[in-house]
């Protein structure tokens, strides 16, 4: 199903006049608001293939509603929460979960749903069917070349179908390393590991990147080869200038500074992009802004820091996904959450005024600093975020169009009640 643009003007007329009155108030005060538009409207999150059904976890799955059953529905369903918010222009994809049997329709179709493709992730975490040789140790730490080899070429071919659908970018996220003490030579594990990125990366397409995924734990429990920042920067440090750091915002120990990860990897260059979720303990995989939104707010200052430094376009400069599973809640309205929770974030940090922030840091007026970074941080910003979906032709309001009409009621309709999607 797709909305029809009367549909949407209908919603946005009832709201209007709310709306007006709660941009006139905000915007009066922010100097450059149409610059702040601009921007927020050139911004772009894209969303996982994975995460448009509900998730489970190892203590079970409860069924969704009408969840995309095949790569088609999936496009589908992005291209539906595009036209609510014209901020989810892209999708990212998943192999094998998501593998594209006819790449020209399906660009068709993207084309159609005015999506593009973000980046491909690969995935040598979980055995396939008649696979010849087991993950279960590993894949390209793995101690017997063949099965290092076999998850190279699995890579390979990932890169091939990303290069059929105009993606650009390979994100490797490794499950790579150890349960107990003993058990692995981390040193080999890190080698073996860099060897087979190598052969990855000399096959990667011209104008292609290559994400290394870090991630503290999970599903090993003692090590993990590509544990943190640190050992992905190394990772991408060694490959060569295609390759970079990814930032999955829940693969992090127990109260990481990642504001503070986020300001060193982009200085060194090597920050590719992101995974946005929440988190309270492990990789929760929650609505991005839920629990942690002040951190999420100090990432984006420091990401706006760091990108102007650089004279970095916002929009292009970094990979802007989200990477979520849906338990308890629709998976549509929790990304139409996590997409605007991830806005709001950007728009704050544009409102920091950073030459009297820089100038309070020189004089180490640690109160003022604070005042400055919390008045943004404090400020509503969402009429902004409206108006810009207002400008593009999108909802004022998301969520309650989303309920209005009955989406998901519709989404049955069209696919059974039982309907289940591809992914985690
Ligand atoms: C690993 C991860 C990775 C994906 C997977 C679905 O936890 O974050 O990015 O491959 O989730
Ligand atoms: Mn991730």
């Amino acid at each position: 199903m797709l909305l029809t643009k009367t549909q949407i003007e209908q919603h946005n007329d009832a709201l209007l006049t709310q709306h007006q009155r709660n941009f006139e108030f905000i915007s009066g005060n922010i100097p450059g608001i149409e610059g702040v538009i601009k921007k927020l409207t050139d911004f772009q999150v894209a969303i996982p293939s994975w995460a448009l059904g509900n998730g489970g976890t190892r203590f079970g799955r409860f069924a969704g509603r009408g969840a995309p059953s095949t790569l088609e529905q999936k496009l589908e369903d992005v291209g539906l929460l595009h036209q609510f918010n014209r901020s989810s222009g892209a999708i990212s994809l998943h192999i094998p979960w998501d593998i594209p049997k006819d790449a020209t329709a399906l660009k068709q179709l993207a084309t159609q749903l005015d999506l593009k493709f973000d980046a491909m992730n690969s995935n040598t975490f979980q055995d396939q069917p008649g696979q010849a040789h087991s993950y279960k140790y590993g894949s390209l730490q793995h101690t017997d070349k063949a099965v290092r080899k076999q998850a190279i070429e699995h890579n390979i071919e990932v890169i091939k179908y990303g290069q059929e659908l105009g993606s650009a970018a390979l994100t490797i996220w490794l499950a790579d390393g150890s349960c107990f003490p003993g058990q692995l030579s981390f040193r080999k594990a890190f080698n073996n590991t860099l060897e087979s990125l190598g052969e990855i990366y000399n096959a990667l397409p011209e104008q292609w990147k290559v994400f290394v995924e870090y991630k503290a734990f999970e599903p090993n429990f003692y090590s993990t080869t590509v544990g943190d920042w640190g050992q992905s920067f190394l990772f991408a440090s060694k490959l060569g200038e295609k390759a970079y750091t990814l930032v999955d915002l829940g693969h992090h120990l127990t109260n990481a500074n990642i504001e503070q990860i986020v300001a060193l990897l982009l200085n060194e260059k090597k920050l590719g992009g992101f995974h946005f979720n929440d988190s309270k303990y492990g990789d929760d995989d929650l609505t991005v802004g839920s629990i942690k939104p002040y951190q999420l707010f100090l990432i984006f200052k420091e990401l706006v820091d760091g990108m102007d430094a650089r004279g970095m376009n916002h929009a292009t400069g970094l990979g802007w996904m989200i990477d979520a599973s849906h338990i308890v809640k629709d998976p549509l309205e929790d990304l139409l959450q996590s997409v605007e929770a991830i806005k709001i974030a950007y728009a704050q940090a544009l409102l920091v005024d950073a030459a009297q922030l820089e100038t309070a840091q020189e004089n180490n007026d640690v109160t003022l600093a604070q005042e400055l970074l919390q008045g943004a941080y404090r400020t509503d910003v969402r009429p902004i975020l409206a108006e810009a979906r207002l400008r593009a032709g999108a909802a004022l309001d998301p969520i309650a169009l989303f309920r209005q009409l009955k989406v998901r009621d519709q989404l049955v309709n069209e696919r059974g009640e039982n309907a289940v999607a591809t992914g985690l």
